[in-house]
């Protein structure tokens, strides 16, 4: 296990590579007591994000009604129209409300000092006061009821001990279920006194996922979307996650279509009133690959650079777009 001490050094791709604790040279015996030589343990490593202690899962009481999966985290497919009827978009409009009022009071402890852990109990609070069942809680065996993706985490970050650093960025991912629907929503909050450098990211990220929505059309191929991302990305220097996609929502959490933030030309879908789906990319300073933690959940960028994320539920309406999760106040 790593001091707390040694996160501390510079993020960029070139820092992190070549860089080091300093004074300790290549052969010298790791700091962190594995006997490995410096050079095959830690070095490249410092001022990464590590791996924490996860709490147990926690409860949801009763008179809330929770998902079909919660029960055994085996998540069945149904068939569900990706045009949704317009009991169903009413419902989502009620889930995407509530979820992006609890994004706001996770985001509003975002603090120096302040555990992932503490963001996640403070966020399953917030659903159950809104009548809410937390969407990830065991969704394929997922143990908590938000995502926290810190620093070169590019999503899926299982809040655990980690105490927030000044300098850290952290996004916060929500989904809740009620009515039946999911309402999904994120965003990247900076801790404290966050470099210029990752304030841009965050900044250029949002921009993004606006521009993102604003290509949202009937008629138009929903590779318009990826395509709009990938301009305004790759123009700020940038590069975009293709791993992981936005998604179909509705009764079910994820479904058809896939919506890819980069262009992908078989993205061929045609837009049609009444299709919801999410908009959420994760964009990187450095590279665009990933590579996974040993948790099986968790995706952290290649090259140790960071990554920021925004997410809206969205709904395509006769002439444009509606976002079904519009930024509330804490
Ligand atoms: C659970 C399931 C592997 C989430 C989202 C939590 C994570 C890793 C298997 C998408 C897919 C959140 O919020 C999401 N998108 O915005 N899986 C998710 N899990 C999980
Ligand atoms: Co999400
Ligand atoms: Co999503």
């Amino acid at each position: 296990m790593a001091p707390s001490g040694t996160r501390t050094l510079a993020h960029s791709p070139t820092a992190a590579g070549s860089g080091g604790l300093p004074g300790m040279k290549s052969n010298d015996p790791c700091w962190c007591g594995s006997g490995r030589k410096y050079k095959r343990c830690h070095r490249g490593t410092e001022g990464r994000v590590l791996e924490g202690r996860v709490s147990p899962m926690l409860t949801v009481p009763a008179g809330i009604a929770a998902t079909e999966y919660y029960a055994t985290g085996e998540v069945a497919r149904t068939d569900e129209p990706m045009v949704k009827s317009a009991e169903t978009i009413a419902a989502m409009r009620v889930a995407g409300r509530l979820a992006a009022e609890v994004l706001a009071v996770a985001g509003a402890a975002v603090a120096p000092g302040v555990t992932t852990d503490d963001l996640d109990r403070v966020a399953h609070q917030a659903y159950i006061d809104r009548g809410m069942f937390p969407s990830t809680l065991n969704y394929h065996g997922y143990p908590k009821s938000i995502c926290t993706s810190v620093n070169e985490v590019i999503c899926h970050g299982i809040p655990d001990d980690r105490p927030l650093q000044d300098g850290d960025i952290v996004n916060i991912d929500v989904t809740g279920f009620i009515g039946g629907v999911h309402g999904d929503c994120n965003a990247t909050f900076c801790v404290g006194d966050v470099d210029e450098q990752s304030r841009s990211l965050v900044e250029a990220t949002r921009e993004c996922r606006e521009l993102g929505i604003a290509a949202v059309r009937p008629g138009r191929p929903i590779s318009d979307i990826g395509k709009a991302i990938q301009g305004h990305a790759e123009a700020c220097g940038y590069s975009v996650v293709r791993m992981f996609v936005g998604h179909g929502i509705g009764r079910q959490f994820h479904m058809s279509p896939s919506v890819p933030h980069y262009y992908a030309r078989e993205a061929s879908t045609i837009l049609e009133p009444g299709m919801t789906f999410t908009v959420e990319p994760m964009i990187n300073i450095g590279t665009w690959r990933e590579k996974m933690w040993g948790n099986g959940w968790t995706a952290v960028t290649a090259d140790g650079s960071r990554s920021a994320q925004f997410e809206h539920t969205l709904v395509v309406t006769d002439t444009g777009v509606e976002v079904l999760t519009p930024e509330a106040a804490a």
